[in-house]
């Protein structure tokens, strides 16, 4: 029986899957499902995608159910465009990615997972042993349910059966994606079986990504929209804005999709792109979540629109700039006001409870490491220690507190003044948190210090 979504395509000829998809929330849905729906009007391919969720099948069910299609809502001033997409081949529960992972006809596997499943160790920028879920894989003694203990293990079985790797493609916000999950998944392999480690660093490419588009999760209005739209309850409905942006490196062992017509950009390095959006969009989006909660607001839209937070934003986004290399054709003035227009949408209902949660994951590639560069300069680090401090007074004062991080948080701040300076000491020790230069500054300290008691007294 046909779904009534699947009567609704555009293009109804359905591929074969080339791609296993790891991580089926609204991101990829609003971003990579689009280019590659686009890349296959454009030349075809058997590049469907089958997804799964490392713990939870119940996406991954509704996906199959739906034979792969769901509603994508554009939102644009008074506007919001219907289109149902189908590039999905269906869904694969937990237990079965590591088979899939080994058949030959998936080529390359994609992660939209957020920064705190990947079990990044900020200190060392390796592996960190003690994540709860790599801990478990690194035993052995059940298959494994992170993300890097399945690319291992998927990578080991197409080696033990004379196949090709598949590309592993990380399209999640942190620095150098593809750089450091190889750093990760070689960590990984060396602890369980160095031939293993040496095949994948000889075979696999792992090729950097910066990915874009500000899609809120989905609420009651997305499915209500939807269904007025279409005519069909759609519970995977999705909303996003117009703008979209994906910047590939070129390196795959087995082919890819025509990304590039649907609008992605290939190139050698995407390190400056990357740092681009990571610093000005991230960064800003970070202040305004922080900054925004502080001062009582709940959308991002309603953040942008206090003079006061607009200008502090205005501030951070020259500030990011200056730690940037030249990205080849883009002026970051003109990319500072399309960040400024694209936070004002009035027709995106983006939760800025949604962009706060994990701060610890999301303060260094943002905020932190930047900030250090700015120090190691001879900068001044002013606008980063806001944003800092913005961070510091949402996990004093939040609950609760949706941070991996948050028991130990908790706990450093047991009995600790609600002071700024004892405050800021307290999370800046953090460890692993901040680049040492910049914990031991102590004109970095004041400076949060400073602003965490601006926030304190009502100045957002
Ligand atoms: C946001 C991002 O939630 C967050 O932390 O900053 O999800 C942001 O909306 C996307 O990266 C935009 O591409």
């Amino acid at each position: 029986m046909t779904h009534p979504l699947a009567a609704l395509l555009s293009h109804p000829n359905r591929p074969r899957p080339g791609i296993l998809h790891l991580g089926p929330g609204a991101f990829f849905r609003a971003h990579l499902a689009v280019y590659t729906e686009g890349a296959l009007q454009a030349t075809g391919g058997d590049w469907g995608i089958e997804v799964a969720g490392l713990r939870d099948g119940e996406t991954a069910r509704q996906f199959t159910a739906q034979e792969g299609c769901f509603t994508l809502l554009v939102r644009d001033g008074a506007e919001t465009r219907a289109q149902v997409l189908g590039p999905v081949r269906g869904g694969v529960a937990p237990d079965g990615i590591l088979s899939r992972m080994a058949a030959p006809e998936i080529r390359i596997v994609t992660l939209t997972l957020t920064e705190k499943a990947y079990g990044l160790d900020p200190a060392t920028g390796g592996l960190d042993p003690h994540h709860p879920a790599i801990a478990a894989d690194l035993t052995g003694s059940a298959p494994p349910r992170s993300a890097v203990g399945l690319i291992v293990a998927g990578l080991a079985a197409r080696r033990r059966a004379g196949l090709p790797p598949f590309t592993p493609l990380s399209c999640d916000n942190l620095a150098g994606n593809g750089h450091l999950l190889r750093r990760l998944v070689l960590d990984f392999a060396t602890l369980r079986d160095p031939a293993l480690a040496e095949w994948i660093a000889a075979e696999v490419p792992f090729p950097s990504t910066m990915v874009d588009r500000i899609t809120p999760a989905s609420t009651p209005a997305t499915l209500a929209d939807a269904r007025r739209l279409t005519g069909v309850d759609d519970p995977l409905a999705v909303e996003t804005e117009p703008f979209l942006q994906w910047v590939i490196e070129d390196r795959f062992a087995q082919g890819r999709p025509d990304w590039d017509r649907a609008g992605a950009l290939f190139v050698e390095d995407v390190a400056p792109y990357e740092a681009m959006k990571l610093r000005m969009l991230n960064g800003t989006h970070s202040l305004l979540a922080w900054l925004g909660l502080a001062a009582g607001h709940e959308y991002v839209r309603d953040a942008i629109a206090d003079p006061a937070i607009a200008r502090a934003a205005q501030t951070h986004l020259e500030a990011a700039a200056l730690t940037l290399a030249p990205v080849p054709g883009v002026e970051p003035a003109a990319y500072a006001a399309a960040l400024l227009e694209r936070f004002g949408n009035r027709a995106i209902a983006h939760r800025l409870e949604q962009i706060a949660m994990d701060g610890t994951q999301k303060l260094p590639p943002r905020i932190l490491t930047p900030a250090a560069e700015v120090l190691a300069r001879g900068g001044d680090t002013d606008s980063f220690a806001r944003v800092t401090a913005g961070w510091v007074w949402h996990a004093a004062q939040h609950e609760p507190l949706r941070d991996p991080r948050a028991e130990e948080i908790r706990a450093r701040l047991q009995g600790v003044p609600r002071d700024p300076v004892a405050l800021t000491a307290a999370l800046m020790a953090l460890p692993g948190l901040v680049p040492p230069p910049l914990r031991d500054d102590p004109v970095w300290n004041r400076q949060v210090a400073g602003h965490v008691a601006a926030l304190k007294g009502g100045a957002a």
